[in-house]
């Protein structure tokens, strides 16, 4: 379990590092991956374990999606059919950065660790968007395999507040 408060002080370090190292930046496809730390981390920034990324050309139910500043997506459990392509519609109704990724809890809460240590990474990868305050981004994806799967925010503390919901394939 994170502890919010023993993480402020690493958090403040970091932030120094962050600043002396400006290359720390959630690098998109194609351009030397990104760095998750160790690779033996198992987290390939892809949550292969829920199924792969949407073909944008194959039929897709859209679910809509909220984010608000109270640590809360809307709705807060996703039920799809296995094999089902699912298009988010993710709008940030708040006044804050939010993000959504997709993955199983275990991923999110690595993640998160990483975002404590690199605030200001942007996520360009098929399971996550960020997305500015007043704004909507898409996630497509495929669910391939039957489960209970995640979604979270991994802006620093939000995961912590509970900002987070559950995928349910079935
Ligand atoms: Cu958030």
């Amino acid at each position: 379990m994170l502890k919010p408060f023993l993480l402020i002080l690493p958090l403040l370090l970091a932030s120094g590092a962050v600043l002396a190292a400006p290359d720390h930046k959630h690098g998109g496809h194609g351009k030397g991956h990104h760095d998750h730390g160790p690779a033996t981390s198992g987290y390939d920034g892809h949550a292969a374990a829920l199924g792969e990324p949407g073909d944008p050309k194959a039929a897709a139910r859209v679910v809509q999606v909220t984010m608000r500043d109270t640590m809360r997506f809307e709705p807060a459990t996703v039920t799809v059919k296995k094999g089902e392509t699912i298009r988010f519609v993710v709008k940030n109704a708040g006044q804050l950065k939010h993000e959504m990724t997709l993955g199983t809890m275990a991923e999110l809460l690595e993640h998160a660790e990483v975002m404590q240590r690199f605030p200001d990474m942007e996520h360009d990868d098929a399971n996550a968007v960020t997305v500015a305050p007043g704004e909507s981004r898409e996630i497509l994806w495929k669910f391939t395999k039957a489960g209970s799967f995640d979604y979270g925010c991994l802006i620093p503390g939000h995961l912590q507040g509970g900002m987070k919901g559950r995928i349910i394939v079935r």
